[in-house]
């Protein structure tokens, strides 16, 4: 491949060169940093930008055509050391097993150039305010730079077809990426920005805390929730914790148990159906000891509905069930034939928020053989980002009763709040 490479002071002095030697299509294959000579800058030597550009592409709308710019972004992110290796590594990659699309890849690899940009502009933003330290030449400079950069950004992303991006205010942009980052389904973000884009007026989307609150309320009504027991009619507070093994039904059994009889002053039963015959249901015998709640284990459902009939004068009555994998069908089918009544027992399914997308997905859908009223993610404290309890919550549009965020009992417990969740994806209550 012809490639050529130019040292500039900026991108549009590179653009000017390469527009002149390889014409209007041509491809910028990569850009980076670059420091020439000790010089006048003292030990950190002149920073200079090395731009490598190709000819453009006769087939425009062959795969191939779009390699050049995604590896371009590759390499100046640092995943290639050099533009003819990343060049060769793309030709050489077999792209069939690539499970990201070229688009979902350049996403990837413009975030931690996005990332960088909005460093500069914080930076940027603390220099202008110190305008007796710094030169307001040079800070002028620098914005300029950071525009050719934005600019330069854009046309990489156009270049590879991720053409809805640069269309966005740059407010919107950042959220945008945020919300992808923290793991929100690339189409919910997009539908999400492009809404609030059409109903906010251009001045509103220069301001950043307003376009976060914006997005946070489109947020909130999507999330639907119960208020934890509150929701419930009296009569239905009747609640059976169901769900994969080892995502905590056990210890969240024992948290409600305790939060109902403490904050509530309820008179609270407690039960555990053992299909398994695992006895799995000593802990939560000894825990119903601790806080004088009666405790019975049973079988089947004849046995769960003479129990709850002798139960009948409690205020709450909280299942725990052994767990089942979405993958057991005996065992769900099991399951099914003791909770498959709607509307008496109020059916929680438990699931881990460190679980991935589609093993939650694929629960859900499993557990959806019997009515599932409400929604409880737990570990909430052993997960990095909270995307996929929004991408749940928009999917199967369940409401979310409870959140949990440790061990400790009872403690780590909490009524699942639609500004909680908001938070938790676009961290408010940090900003
Ligand atoms: N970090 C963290 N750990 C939790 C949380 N909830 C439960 N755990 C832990 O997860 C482990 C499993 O909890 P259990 O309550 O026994 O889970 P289970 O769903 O009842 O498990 P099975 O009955 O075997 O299916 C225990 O070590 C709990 O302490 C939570 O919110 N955060
Ligand atoms: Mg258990």
């Amino acid at each position: 491949m012809n490639l050529k490479r130019y040292r500039v002071n900026n991108i549009k002095e590179a653009l000017k060169f390469i527009k002149r030697d390889l014409g209007p299509d041509a491809l910028i294959v990569s850009t980076r940093q670059v420091k020439e000579g000790k010089g006048a800058f003292g030990m950190f030597g002149k920073t200079m930008l090395e731009v490598t550009a190709a000819p453009g592409e006769k087939k425009k709308n062959s795969a191939v055509s779009k390699v050049p710019a995604t590896k371009a972004l590759e390499a100046y992110s640092g995943g290639a050391d050099t533009v003819e290796n990343a060049l060769a590594d793309t030709f050489m990659r077999p792209q069939k097993n690539s499970t990201l699309s070229v688009t979902d890849q350049t996403r990837n690899m413009m975030l931690p150039i996005q990332k960088e940009l909005q460093g500069i502009r914080l930076t940027l933003g603390d220099l202008t305010s110190q305008t007796n330290a710094f030169d307001d030449h040079l800070v002028g400079e620098l914005k300029h730079e950071l525009g050719e950069m934005r600019h330069m950004l854009h046309v990489l992303a156009s270049r590879t077809g991720n053409l809805s991006d640069p269309d966005l205010p740059e407010n919107l942009l950042l959220l945008y990426q945020q919300m992808k980052f923290s793991g929100l389904e690339e189409k919910f973000a997009r539908r999400l920005v492009m809404e609030a884009q059409r109903n906010m007026t251009e001045e509103d989307l220069e301001n950043f805390a307003y376009v976060k609150i914006f997005l946070a309320r489109m947020l909130m009504k999507i999330i639907k929730i119960t208020r934890g027991l509150e929701g419930l009619k009296p009569s239905q507070r009747i609640v059976a914790l169901l769900g994969p093994t080892g995502v905590g039904k056990t210890t969240t059994v024992a948290k409600i148990a305790a939060e109902q009889m403490r904050k509530y002053k309820r008179k609270v039963a407690l039960i555990s159906v053992d299909t398994s015959q695992r006895s799995s249901a000593e802990q939560l015998r000894s825990f119903a000891k601790m806080i004088k709640a009666p405790f019975s284990v049973v079988k089947d459902k004849a046995e769960l509905n003479r129990l709850i009939s002798k139960y009948e004068d409690y205020d709450s009555i909280i299942i725990d069930t052994d767990g089942c994998s979405q993958r057991n069908d005996a065992q769900l089918f099991e399951m099914r034939e003791i909770f498959d009544e709607r509307g008496r027992i109020h059916n929680s399914l438990v699931l881990s928020a460190t679980s991935k997308d589609v093993d939650m997905n694929e629960v859900t859908r499993k557990f959806g053989c019997m009515p599932i009223d409400s929604i409880i993610f737990t570990k909430l404290d052993e997960s990095a980002t909270y995307g996929s309890l929004f991408n749940h919550a928009i999917r199967f549009k369940k409401p979310l009763s409870f959140l949990t965020l440790g061990q400790k009992v009872p403690e780590d417990l909490e009524i699942a709040s639609r500004e909680r969740l908001v938070d938790l994806l676009l961290n408010i209550s940090g900003t």
